[in-house]
C-alpha cells in the first residue's frame, strides 16, 4: 500500500482529516516521486544487464554453488538462480516506485528463510547476489540515485543475513 493510501485508511477509520505529518510525509513522497520512478526506469531497463553481470560475479565469488553438488548447478537450476534474482530486482523496482519496502517485505521475504533452507539454497549466497545486483545497478545511475536505490538492496540483504 502506498503511504498516500495507508494514510486515507488510518485517517478515515478515526474518521478525521490528515494530520500535519501525515500530509509531510505524503508531500515527501510526491517530492521525490521523479527521482524514483527515474531509477525504476533505469533498473527495468537494464534488468538482463544488471542479472547477467551479478550472476557472473556471484558465479566467480561462489563457484561452489554452480559445481557439482552446488544448488545452482546445472543449467536448469543456474537458470532457476539468476530467475530469483530476477524477482529480487523486480521487487526492488516495487519498493522503489512505492517509496516503501512493504511490498519487498510481502513478496519476497515473508517465509524466505524456510523456503530456502527446505530447497537447500544457501540463503548467504542469495544475499551476495543481492549485493552484487546493487553493485551493478547503482553504477548505472547518478550518486543521489544510486543512494536511494541502494537502501532497497540493503533492506533486501539485511533481511537474509
Ligand atoms: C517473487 C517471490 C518469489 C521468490 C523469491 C521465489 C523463490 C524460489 N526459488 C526457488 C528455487 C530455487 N532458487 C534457486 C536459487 C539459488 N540457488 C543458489 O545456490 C543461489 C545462491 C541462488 C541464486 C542466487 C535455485 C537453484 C532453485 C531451485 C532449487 C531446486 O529446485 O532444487 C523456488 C522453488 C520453486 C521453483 O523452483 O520455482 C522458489 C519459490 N519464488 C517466488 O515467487
Amino acid at each position: 500500500m502506498s503511504i498516500v493510501t495507508k494514510s486515507i485508511v488510518n485517517a478515515d477509520a478515526e474518521a478525521r482529516y490528515l494530520s500535519p505529518g501525515e500530509l509531510d510525509r505524503i508531500k515527501g513522497f510526491v517530492t521525490s516521486g521523479e527521482r524514483r520512478l527515474r531509477i525504476a526506469q533505469v533498473l527495468t531497463e537494464s534488468r538482463e544487464r544488471i542479472v547477467k553481470e551479478a550472476g557472473n560475479q556471484l558465479f566467480q565469488k561462489r563457484p561452489d554453488i554452480v559445481s557439482p553438488g552446488g544448488n545452482a548447478y546445472g543449467e536448469e537450476m543456474t537458470a532457476t538462480c539468476l530467475r530469483d534474482m530476477d524477482y529480487y530486482l523486480r521487487l526492488v523496482t516495487y519498493g522503489v516506485v512505492a517509496g516503501d519496502v512493504t511490498p519487498i517485505e510481502e513478496i519476497g521475504l515473508v517465509g524466505v528463510r524456510e523456503m530456502y533452507n527446505s530447497l537447500g539454497t544457501p540463503i548467504p549466497a542469495v544475499a551476495e547476489s543481492v549485493r552484487s545486483m546493487k553493485a551493478v545497478a547503482t553504477g548505472l545511475l547518478s550518486s543521489e540515485d544510486a543512494a536511494e536505490a541502494a537502501s532497497y538492496f540493503d533492506y533486501v540483504v539485511g533481511a537474509m543475513q
